[in-house]
């Protein structure tokens, strides 16, 4: 069972958010547990202050270190700070100025037990929090959102359907989008002609090659239209990278 509890100042967020599809049906088989906690149950003064103003001046306020590092240490079942890194969870901070969360982090996170994420503000989370508790700095992306809560549903979702047995007989990781480095073959189902746009003839026949064959160079052709850099770590064949540079 992967457990997560997600420190936020936003609790209520997360009350429907993963209600629904493979999320919801792997809560529900036990394969994941997932938590969300208010930030402001870890404070002590009577305005619950869980923010301040940043050291040396500018805009917006910092996230304090008191009330994460009570979080942590309580979500994590350590007796203080220090012992945090010997339970072996993975303390995860969703910050814009985190390395990119990719399919490759996903799986190695699927591979662990227990994951705390913070969400952080755009602003900021006291650096010290970082320095001394935080095992991975985490960002989905090259833009700024206001808080790490969207990108928290982002990384559940993507580790929790890697989980074994998430996924129904229906569905399957192994074809997707960058299992292989290169984006997913385009898909078609009926009816076979729609308001004259036409399925491609090969997949309404039956031959299996021919289709496999189909498919791998429209997905090096969607991989190459959209996302180029892909193509530049994955794995292709001569011919494929001879096929691709003629253009077809
Ligand atoms: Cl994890 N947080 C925020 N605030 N902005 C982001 C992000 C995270 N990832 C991309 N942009």
């Amino acid at each position: 069972m992967l457990c997560f509890n997600i420190i936020t100042i936003f609790p209520e967020y997360f009350r429907e958010v993963f209600d629904f599809g493979i999320v919801r049906r792997a809560r529900a088989a036990g394969l994941v547990e997932i938590t969300a906690h208010d930030l402001r149950e870890w404070t002590s003064d009577r305005h619950r202050t869980v923010d301040d103003r940043p050291f040396g001046g500018g805009d917006g306020m910092i996230l304090k270190p008191a009330p994460l590092f009570e979080a942590v240490v309580a979500l994590t079942g350590a007796n203080e700070a220090r012992e945090v890194a010997g339970t072996g969870t993975r303390v995860v901070l969703l910050t814009p100025q985190g390395r990119v969360f990719d399919q490759r982090v996903a799986e190695e996170l699927a591979a662990v037990n227990q994951i705390v994420m913070i969400c952080g503000r755009y602003e900021g989370v006291d650096e010290r929090v970082v320095e001394a508790l935080v095992t991975d700095e985490l960002s989905i992306g090259d833009y700024v959102l206001s808080g790490g809560e969207p990108a928290a549903v982002v990384v559940v979702d993507a580790v929790v359907r890697l989980l074994p047995g998430a996924l129904g007989s229906e569905t399957s990781a192994v074809n997707e989008s960058f299992s292989d480095g290169l984006l997913d073959y385009p898909h078609y189902t009926r009816p076979p002609e729609f308001r004259g746009l036409r399925v491609p003839d090969i997949l309404l026949g039956g031959h299996h090659a021919e289709i496999a064959r189909w498919r791998r160079r429209a997905a090096l052709k969607k991989t190459q239209r959209n996302r180029p850099d892909l193509l530049e770590r994955a794995a292709l064949s001569d011919d494929e990278r001879k096929w691709l540079e003629k253009g077809e």
